[in-house]
């Protein structure tokens, strides 16, 4: 998959590329990732890429012309119909699902803004998608597009190894993690599970659906609404809540 990142700062975006998995990704040649940098379409002199607001206010506006001509340059490196994505706290609210669409595309490009945003003919002419990670501001979008990137570049085939799975993300089934152990089996007098070391694993599935379940429903409602649990499920959510209350 084909990644191109507009950004008056494409370095801060190339640090994904050199660390874990996405970096493991690019090595193996499953991703590439490029960049454009709108200050290199200027025309003048001061390479000029913000101006002022009209009416008036605090900060400036990324200008039209040179990231338009950005985009177009971005676009004109990756296959037709890559999807021209801007990250700003309007934007639709990003989650796994758009991760898992995202991950089927043969590329993208995210466009990252800075000041106050950009000139929003240009959202209206170039733009496909709007996303936001949520209900916070960032300084730019470069962060939030690291963060897209990431997301997605996890979910391609061959990325993770099998010990990594996806599958078995937290959110890939709609609900939170459960929470994870490692040695040694007691620290301070915080034992681990007695279920982890038991060896059974179907008892181990059992036990951590039913954590997942737990803590859905404990620190997300929001999410658990969106599933219709099956008997099983709502048995083992029942066993939570029963333990829980003990
Ligand atoms: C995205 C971008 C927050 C998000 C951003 C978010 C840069 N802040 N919640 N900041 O995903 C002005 C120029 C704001 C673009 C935008």
């Amino acid at each position: 998959m084909q990644f191109n990142v507009v950004s008056l700062f494409p370095e801060m975006v190339g640090t994904i590329g050199e660390f874990g998995v996405v970096g493991r990704a690019l090595q193996r040649e499953l991703i590439s990732l490029a960049f454009e940098n709108p200050r290199d379409h200027t025309t003048d002199r001061h390479r000029t890429v913000d101006d002022r607001p009209y009416g008036g206010g605090p900060g400036m506006v990324m200008k039209f012309q040179p990231v338009a001509d950005a985009l177009l340059a971005a676009k004109g490196k990756l296959p037709d119909g890559c999807p021209v994505v801007y990250l700003s706290p309007q934007g639709q609210v990003f989650d796994q699902a758009m991760a898992k669409r995202f991950a089927a595309l043969p590329g993208m490009v995210f466009l990252a803004g800075r000041y106050e945003g950009i000139d929003e003919r240009l959202v209206e002419a170039h733009v496909d998608v709007e996303i936001s990670l949520g209900d916070f501001v960032l300084s730019g979008g470069e962060i939030a597009a690291m963060a897209v990137i990431d997301a997605v570049v996890r979910l391609l085939p061959g990325v993770l190894g099998d010990d990594e799975s996806a599958a078995q993300d937290s959110f890939m089934e709609g609900l939170l993690d459960h929470p994870h152990y490692t040695r040694p089996e007691e620290i301070a007098g915080q034992r681990v599970p007695e279920v982890l070391i038991s060896g059974d694993h179907a008892k181990i599935a059992r036990w951590r659906t039913k954590q997942a379940l737990g803590r859905s429903y404990l620190r997300r409602p929001d999410l658990l609404e969106k599933l219709d649990l099956n008997d099983e499920q709502q048995t083992l959510l029942d066993e939570f809540l029963k333990e829980q209350s003990q």
